[in-house]
């Protein structure tokens, strides 16, 4: 007899249930299927030292933080960009041994490398031109449209060059590992920098499984025709070659459906039901929130290694800390925060000598000029500010910059702040916000950009700021520096509960509920594998 339930479900019942159907449709996905993860960055990359002998790092930046945590408890194999130079000879040495795959680690990873290596040249123009400069300032409005960005020839020879063949590579790269498996494998390709390699698989390979997700902003079409319409309609269809496309909150998943009707001609729209029907296949158009690994957070915020650092970073706390941590990076609107902490101590001087604004940075993308003079201008902006406010008897200096890239420095940092600062103009997500929400331990109060994915999920709690609003989130530091400590902890404890609840594993589910449901007709298609078009 069924058994019947002594009360109705309840809202907490339902979510497990729920849980349990996705834990099983993935499950039954990946019995015996395979993930073949592709991003530009590696989860590692390589030092070769003078005796030959090989060490791994972990990369930085969100998408890798992330998907190296949810990729641990699966066999995968990741498909990067050798970096480095010792990720080319690393490559180089893997080839002349005849090993397809790296191990990064022998005894912690269970995913397998390989490498694409293109030429030098190729890689500075898909990277240092087409992916960062233009498809990165696009997709982050930051250009200063009445100057730039201006698309010469020199930008069209860097896409031919260089973004395309750079695709094509990891599109062959994909499709060789492919063919290694019985049955057909789950392709999650990563970010702005591999538009086109879900159009170049499906052409070889029409029964792939392919997904891309998309870590940044997608930004309107009005935004979109600064691009060339060959750029814009080839990165539109390339991400409709996919059978899911990902975005972090809906509204970037909608903007990205009006491109498609704004510049692919033969295309409709279900807006409803959140797909894009394209000759003759159907692509889901998705969002999901992506989070981080709360217990290897912790773990790592309380290794020795971060421990140590707990050692020396109070030299830099005062009566009142103020934190920022970011790349050195212009979306991520550090020069404006700087600004409104020099506005906060003019109008709140009962301050001064008593807080100290600590930023957390790590120099990024320095091939890049526009990122080489960001990092002079903030440089110049913390000179002007310590300029004006220090005081040569105490000794203080309000803005302190530590420099450099050390993940467990990072969140020892987060343990203390008063005030966290995200005042991105406009971010996918913003893991920094997330990682502070979870280890900081004095209910510090998070000071939030609403342009950034995170504060759909973190807004009720944190202190929202409009990006530019100098004068307002001079304001909102002022109001959470000044909060009585009661409704600093109540807040403190909801953001903390509800990143513990959606953590990055959630993210990864729900992406593998998805292919497995949404693409179930077409994986039926594609069994047995291999059917080559070309
Ligand atoms: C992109 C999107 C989206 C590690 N070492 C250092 C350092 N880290 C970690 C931080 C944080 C991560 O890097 C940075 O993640 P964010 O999300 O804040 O920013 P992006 O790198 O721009 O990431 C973003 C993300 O992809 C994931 O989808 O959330 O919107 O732009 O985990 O702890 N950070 C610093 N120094 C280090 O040495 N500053």
């Amino acid at each position: 007899m069924p058994k019947t339930l002594e009360h109705p479900p309840t809202a907490i019942d339902v979510d497990h249930q729920e849980a349990e159907a996705k834990q099983a449709l993935v499950d039954s996905l990946l019995k015996d299927r395979q993930i073949i993860m592709a991003s530009n960055r590696g989860p590692v990359s390589f030092t070769q030292h003078a005796d030959g002998r090989f060490t791994a790092r972990q990369g930085s930046g969100g998408l890798v933080t992330a998907v190296s945590a949810v990729l641990q408890g699966h066999q995968a194999t990741w498909i990067a960009a050798a970096m480095t130079d010792g990720d080319r000879e690393r490559a180089r040495q893997a080839e002349d041994a005849g090993e397809t795959l790296i191990t990064p680690d022998e005894t912690e990873s269970r995913f397998k490398l390989r490498f694409v290596v293109p030429t030098q040249e190729a890689y500075h123009d898909y990277y240092n031109v087409i992916s960062n400069p233009l498809l990165w300032f696009l997709q982050h409005y930051l250009w200063d449209t009445p100057r730039s960005p201006d698309i010469t020839h020199e930008t069209w020879a860097a896409w031919r060059e260089g973004y395309v063949p750079v695709n094509q590579m990891f599109a062959d790269e994909i499709i060789i590992a492919c063919e290694q498996f019985d049955r057909e494998p789950v392709i999650m390709l990563q970010d702005y920098q591999l538009y086109l390699a879900g159009g170049m698989i499906r052409e070889r390979r029409p029964n792939a499984i392919i997904q891309h997700f998309i870590h940044i902003p997608w930004p309107d079409p009005d935004y979109w025709r600064l691009l060339p319409k060959e750029m814009r309609t080839a990165i539109c269809e390339g991400l409709l070659g996919c059978d899911i496309v990902g975005f972090q909150i809906p509204d970037h998943a909608r903007s990205f459906m009006y491109t498609c009707e704004a510049y692919v001609p033969d295309c409709s729209i279900d807006y409803a039901n959140k797909c894009v029907q394209w000759r003759g296949r159907t692509i889901q158009v998705r969002h999901y929130p992506i989070s981080i690994d709360a217990e290897a957070v912790r773990r790592t915020a309380y290794s020795q290694e971060a421990r140590a650092y707990e050692r020396y970073l109070p030299t830099h706390w005062n009566e009142f800390t103020i934190l920022r941590v970011d790349r050195a990076e212009p979306s991520k609107n550090i020069i404006r925060g700087f600004h409104a902490f020099d506005r906060f101590l003019e109008a709140h001087p009962e301050f001064q000598n008593r807080v100290n604004f600590i930023a957390v940075t790590q120099p990024s993308r320095m091939d890049v000029a526009e990122y080489r003079d960001y990092l002079d201008d903030t440089s110049a902006t913390v000179g002007r500010i310590n300029a004006k406010y220090a005081n040569v008897e105490t000794g203080w200096q309000p803005v302190q910059v530590i420099m450099g890239e050390s993940y467990p420095r990072v969140l020892a940092a987060m343990k203390w702040y008063d005030v966290l600062l995200v005042n991105s103009i406009i971010d996918g997500m913003n893991l920094v916000a997330k990682e502070g929400a979870l280890i900081n331990e004095r209910s510090g109060v998070i000071v939030l950009s609403e342009g950034a994915g995170a504060a759909m999920q973190l807004g009720n709690e944190a202190l929202m700021v409009s990006p530019a609003d100098v004068e307002g989130t001079a304001e909102a530091i002022y109001q959470a520096l000044t909060m009585p400590i009661r409704e600093r902890q109540r807040r403190a404890r909801r953001l903390r509960h509800s990143v513990e609840r959606d953590d990055v594993s959630i993210w990864f589910r729900d992406q593998l509920a998805d292919i497995a449901e949404d693409a179930a007709d077409h994986i039926g298609q594609a069994e047995p594998t291999g059917t080559q078009v070309a």
